[in-house]
C-alpha cells in the first residue's frame, strides 16, 4: 500500500488524483503545515528537503512531486495514464510534465512565497511577485496555445497525468490578474479534469469543497 504524506492543495495533489484515478490502494498521511509538521525531525527523515509531498511504497521513499508521479505511472501502466516508454508520445509527456514542474511550478512558487528570496525587502517582493507572473503568464499562455493547436487535453483526446499536474498548478495560480481560467481553452480543460470522480474525491478527501481550480 503506498502512503501518500500531504496536506491540503499542496505539491501532493497530483500524486492524489492519479492514485485516485488508477484506483490504488492508498494511505494519506496529513503533514500538518500549521504546526511546520514539514520541518520535524520525524518528516525530515523521508523528505530531508521539508517539502511535502513524500510517497512511501515499502522501502522505497520518494519525494518531488513529479518523480512520485512518474513512480505510479511506471508502476501501474495499464492505467494508461502516461504513453509507453520509448514512444514519441512517452517523449511528448515527459516534456509537459517537466515544464510544468520545472518552470510553471517553480514561477508560482516565487509568485506565491516571493519574500522567501527578497526577506523584508517589501518593494522588492513585490518586484519579484510581479516577475514571476507575468512569466508564469507566459507559460500559460504557451500551454493555451498548445491546447488550441493539439488539445483538447494535453496529448490531445488521452487523458494523461499532465492534465492531472496542471489542475493542480492551475489551483496555486487563481490569484494571478490572468489567471488560468481567463484562457478558454485551459478553462475547458480544467471544467473536464475537475468534473472527474476520482478528483472530485481527492480534493474532497483533503477536505476541500470550493471550485477546485
Ligand atoms: N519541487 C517540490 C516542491 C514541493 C513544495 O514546495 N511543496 C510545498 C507545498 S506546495 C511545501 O512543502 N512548502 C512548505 C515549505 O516550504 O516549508 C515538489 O514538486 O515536490
Amino acid at each position: 500500500m503506498y502512503q501518500l504524506h500531504y496536506y491540503p492543495a499542496n505539491a501532493s495533489a497530483a500524486a492524489h488524483m492519479v492514485l485516485e484515478e488508477m484506483g490504488a490502494d492508498y494511505e494519506l498521511m496529513l503533514v500538518d503545515r500549521t504546526i511546520d509538521a514539514q520541518k520535524s525531525k520525524d518528516y525530515l527523515k523521508i523528505n530531508p528537503n521539508g517539502r511535502i509531498p513524500t510517497l512511501v511504497d515499502g522501502n522505497l521513499v520518494l519525494f518531488e512531486a513529479a518523480a512520485i508521479v512518474l513512480h505510479l505511472l511506471d508502476q501501474n501502466p495499464q492505467t494508461g495514464l502516461a504513453p509507453k516508454l520509448g514512444t514519441p508520445e512517452r517523449s511528448t509527456f515527459n516534456q509537459w510534465l517537466i515544464f510544468l514542474t520545472n518552470s510553471l511550478q517553480e514561477e508560482l512558487m516565487i509568485y506565491q512565497y516571493p519574500d522567501r528570496l527578497t526577506g523584508n525587502d517589501t518593494k522588492a517582493t513585490e518586484v519579484v511577485r510581479r516577475g514571476a507572473e507575468a512569466r508564469a503568464s507566459t507559460y500559460l499562455d504557451v500551454i493555451e496555445q498548445h491546447l488550441g493547436t493539439n488539445g483538447p487535453l494535453f496529448l490531445g483526446t488521452t487523458l494523461s497525468a499532465v492534465d492531472f499536474y496542471f489542475v493542480m498548478l492551475c489551483r496555486w495560480a487563481r490569484p494571478m490578474t490572468n489567471p488560468p481560467r481567463s484562457r478558454p481553452t485551459i478553462a475547458k480543460l480544467l471544467d473536464r479534469i475537475t468534473a472527474l470522480p476520482s478528483v472530485r474525491r481527492a480534493y474532497e478527501g483533503e477536505g476541500i469543497t470550493d471550485e477546485i481550480s
